[in-house]
């Protein structure tokens, strides 16, 4: 059988396990989507548009691992860009695939369409570069292999985006085929020199502490370390706290399990720990100004022990040399066993009184309501905005994870991350929370979810403007046009679809809504939840005010 540099592509994205791959047609991608049409492993599947295309292969890298999104020359690949830059924040390994102008037309003087207009076609590569940890053009059949080697093989180690732009005319020539690969692809070596010294003088610090305290942060699924994470703690007998951004990557039922850490807006109990430790071990966090709540809340010192996905810091000296994981087993054998300690109260979140069914729906009530349905199955897509700090206070299941897009922190983000992250893990029930603003950017990405009849459940919280930026910064920009969203599902649905648009207004109203929601198999339901504009969390309000307070610092004058 003859082989494309298309088919190889295919096979090389099958052997790493994709079953789906996103795509938005045109003309410099058209060959190329049929070449991996060609290939029955996978599926290609179908988005409104580049940027929720990106979005999409985001989410599905979210759930299974790794994905791909495939598009067209600069007015597609430019308008993904923006979710691969989301994808390199968020560390997920997504390969953007953009079909390039014929291989004949470079060095030729030729003015392409869907080009800036000038003879230069290597801006896209450029622009790329910036966004992805691995950039290759391909425009010949020798070097394809090495190139698309090159690009799957940095993503999967780095845990990025990376990006491939094949010539249009180029990915149905002959090309050798691909050899088998592991799933396991190139660790780097370890230095044991330095594992041992980083683990001997990470043991120094937490044998003389009392008071051990451990900060999840949200790089710890990108390095795979969370088992590694959970028996460390089991050893320790240490209390663990949880950035928000690593909501659901430790599991809340854990006897160490004291809840979020995050500043002034801590669980309750979790701030007084974090301060009161004598040893802190932070293991893959993100210190920026949200997390550390406008820079007020970013341990240091000589108690911190920071446990990086490619570094550890302790001690006055830094290592490295080794994996994240490689470091956590290692300390975990040999680390002191202790039994868990009685630190602080074991309770973590706050419990929310149930309203009566005729009571107007507030967002606290729909935040308890949306919690009841969670189980070990269920992901829980959270938008940027109060949608945050809901979900964020949730009691978790074992094994019920959660979404959150908190370093590039792209409103509208969620919708065809839940389109992707449902399509790569069909086998779960998938919730989506986000704000009325946000909807506003990717709504179409819901038709997505009625094609595929996935049964998202999207709870749409119609406050009527953008109240994480009133609760930051207030002015006539913050305030919206209202949707009717609920009725947007009929549009949607048009002949064939299943979708189902419910409002709810009362309490009673969304428990109803809820039923009606878990009983549509056939597709997605929105629930579009009418609350007051001034009903949101505390916590939105008290972080807000401090993150608005660090980002308004006047300029040094010298
Ligand atoms: O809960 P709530 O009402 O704040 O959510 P909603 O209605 O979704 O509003 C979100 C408002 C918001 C904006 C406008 N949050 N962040 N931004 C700034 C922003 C603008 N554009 C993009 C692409 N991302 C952003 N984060």
């Amino acid at each position: 059988m003859t082989y494309t540099v298309g088919m190889y592509l295919a096979e090389r994205l099958s052997q790493i396990g994709l079953k789906h791959h996103f795509a938005v047609a045109g003309d410099f991608n058209l060959v190329l989507l049929d070449q991996l049409l060609a290939n029955k492993e996978m599926e290609q599947v179908y988005c409104c548009n580049e940027l929720n295309c990106g979005f999409s292969a985001e989410g599905y890298a979210r759930a299974h691992g790794a994905a791909a999104a495939v598009v067209t020359f600069s007015v597609g690949a430019i308008s993904a860009m923006n979710a691969i830059a989301g994808a390199y924040a968020e560390n997920l390994p997504v390969i953007l695939i953009s079909g390039s102008p014929n291989s004949n037309d470079y060095g030729t003087g030729h003015i392409l369409h869907h080009t800036l207009g000038t003879n230069d076609y290597t801006y896209q590569l450029e622009m790329m570069r910036h966004v992805t940890c691995a950039a290759e053009s391909i425009t010949d059949a020798a070097s394809a292999p090495a190139k698309i080697d090159h690009v799957i093989r940095t993503a999967l180690r780095e845990r990025k985006p990376a990006y491939v732009e094949i010539a249009c005319n180029v990915s149905d020539a002959e090309c050798v085929r691909p050899g088998p690969v592991s799933s396991l692809l190139a660790e780097l070596r370890v230095d044991d020199v330095s594992l041992k010294a980083a683990v001997e003088d990470s043991l120094a610090l937490l044998e003389k502490s009392q008071r051990v305290t451990m900060i999840v942060g949200s790089k710890v699924r990108a390095t795979h370390a969370q088992t590694q994470t959970e028996h460390l703690a089991d050893k320790l007998g240490c209390a663990v706290t949880i950035m928000a951004a690593a909501k659901s990557f430790f599991p809340e039922d854990h006897k160490g399990f004291r809840g979020l850490y995050w500043g002034d807006v801590s669980s309750p109990g979790a701030q007084e720990l974090v301060e009161k430790s004598d040893a802190l071990i932070c293991v893959a966090p993100v210190f920026n100004d949200y997390s550390t709540v406008g820079w007020t809340a970013w341990p240091k010192g000589d108690n911190v022990l920071l446990a990086e996905p490619n570094r550890v810091t302790v001690g006055g000296k830094t290592y490295e040399g080794f994996t994240l994981r490689e470091f956590l087993e290692e300390l975990a054998k040999k680390a002191p066993s202790r039994p868990l300690t009685a630190q602080e109260s074991k309770k973590h979140t706050p419990v929310i009184e149930q309203a009566k069914a005729d009571a107007r729906l507030t967002n606290d009530e729909m935040t308890r309501q949306i919690n009841a349905m969670l189980t070990s199955d269920t992901t829980l897509v959270a938008e940027t905005g109060d949608s945050w700090f809901n979900a964020t206070r949730m009691d978790l299941p074992r094994g019920a994870r959660v979404e959150l897009e908190m370093q590039w922190g792209h409103i509208g983000w969620s919708v065809p991350s839940a389109f992707g992250n449902a399509m790569g893990s069909q086998e779960r029930q998938h919730i989506l929370m986000v704000g009325d603003g946000s909807f506003q950017l990717t709504a179409q990405e819901m038709a997505q979810m009625v094609r595929y009849k996935l049964p998202v459940i999207i709870f749409l919280v119609n406050n009527r403007g953008y109240v994480i930026e009133i609760a930051i910064h207030d002015g006539p920009y913050n305030y919206i046009k209202n949707w009717d969203y609920a009725g947007l599902m009929e549009v949607f649905n048009a002949e064939d679809g299943h979708g189902l648009g419910l409002k709810a207004t009362t309490a009673g109203e969304l428990a109803e809504a809820i039923k009606k929601a878990k009983a549509n198999h056939e597709g997605p339901t929105i629930i579009e939840c009418q609350i007051e504009r001034s009903d949101c969390t505390k916590t939105l309000v008290e972080w807000g005010k401090k993150v608005a307070a660090a980002n308004s610092r006047k300029p040094q004058v010298s």
